[in-house]
């Protein structure tokens, strides 16, 4: 089986996460690395034995020698380089959240649709295992028909260390962390009709809101809210677990703090560990993160073999970001949005 060579463009906080993960993607294996920051290319790459190691994308991709790009850099830099990549007609994973606007989304969508290329959005919250695990709860019928749900992320975890520039955009929790709760339901909902949302900043020495409030119309007909902050001091930190609440015609699921799913029917409570595995690299309590990384990596790998679209392509993606943009403009205006206004 012919293995699929990768470049990755981008080693910072995040990306060490994603070269662990390709070590683990059963064909695939990453063979040049890119970053303008030159001490951050040589410790990626003195870390995973990379000898090919470019400051510029348009050199790594005018000597080519690989099937894929990772591009794990932050927001800004999307949309140049899945041009770029799309201009080379190579197939492109690009890091959430896929642009800083709608406009630059779709035409990033377009351009690959344009060359032909696959583009998958690193959507990875939707792969974590107690996610895919109360999934298959609902979807086994145990509740019944879903007629509401909570997907709720609270927290006060330092992520400003790590993530300095969480800090200092004038968007924070929605586009950073909101947009996986927000995929997470569409997910499990399906897609959105209409978003009502309320933000607040708590946490004075941060630029954007820290706090997220947003009520969902599914199209299906399920009602959800998805909230988020981290200005949340819980006696038991929880990050970076999401946690659910959804209630179906013959009995709920919840996925509380510690991993625990709770499916109650009438046959009775069913309650079981769905703690995520700590891969040999994780470290907690990131390592539910972690794992995710790896398994859609493979799904990408995956579906490059098969031909197939992957689960949170980039048009895909087009509706959750649809969803951030809804939210948005929902607290500036006090008002429900359509999601359509972002979509049509
Ligand atoms: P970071 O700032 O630590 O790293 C980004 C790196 O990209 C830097 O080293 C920078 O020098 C490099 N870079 C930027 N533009 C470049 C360009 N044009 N060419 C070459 N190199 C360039 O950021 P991070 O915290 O690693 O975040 C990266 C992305 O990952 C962000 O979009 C963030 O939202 C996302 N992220 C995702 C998850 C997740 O679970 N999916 C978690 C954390 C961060
Ligand atoms: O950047 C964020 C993400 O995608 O997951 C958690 C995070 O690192 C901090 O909010």
């Amino acid at each position: 089986m012919a293995i699929q060579k990768g470049a990755l463009i981008g080693c910072g906080f995040f990306a060490v996460n994603q070269m662990h993960g390709w070590r683990d993607t059963e064909g695939a294996r990453i063979v040049a690395i890119c970053d303008r920051d030159p001490a951050r290319l040589r410790a990626v790459g003195d870390e995973f034995g990379i000898t090919r190691r470019y400051t510029s994308a348009e050199d790594l991709f005018a000597d080519g020698g690989f099937d894929f790009v990772d591009i794990a850099t932050t927001v800004r830099s999307h949309r140049p380089l899945v041009e770029l990549a799309a201009r080379y007609g190579i197939p492109t994973i690009c890091q959430k959240p896929i642009a800083p606007t709608m406009e630059d989304a779709k035409a990033m969508v377009a351009a690959c649709a344009e060359a032909g290329v696959p583009l998958m959005v690193h959507e990875n919250f939707r792969w974590q295992s107690p996610i895919r695990a109360a999934k298959a709860a609902i979807d086994s019928g145990a509740i019944g028909e879903v007629f509401w749900g909570r997907v709720s992320f609270r927290s006060a975890y330092d992520v400003y260390s790590g993530q300095p520039y969480l800090a200092t955009g004038k968007r924070f929790i929605i586009e950073d962390l909101g947009i996986h709760a927000l995929d997470i339901a569409r997910y499990l909902f399906g897609d959105v009709a209409s978003v009502t949302a309320r933000t607040r900043r708590v946490n004075s020495r941060i630029v954007g809101e820290d706090v997220a409030t947003m009520m969902l119309d599914h199209r299906r007909g399920i009602t959800s809210v998805v909230d988020c902050s981290y200005a949340t001091r819980l006696p038991v930190e929880p990050f970076p677990e999401t946690l659910l609440e959804v209630d179906g015609s013959k009995g709920t699921l919840r996925l509380s703090q510690g991993y625990r799913l709770h499916v109650h029917s009438r046959d009775g409570t069913e309650v079981t560990d769905v703690e995520p595995r700590l891969l040999p690299w994780a470290s907690p309590p990131w390592h539910n993160i972690q794992e995710s990384v790896s398994l859609i990596q493979q799904h990408w790998v995956d579906c490059l073999r098969a031909g197939r679209e992957p689960d949170t392509s980039g048009r895909d993606n087009l509706k959750t970001f649809a969803l951030v943009e809804a939210s948005y403009r929902s607290a500036a205006k006090g008002k429900t949005v359509p999601v359509e206004e972002f979509l049509g």
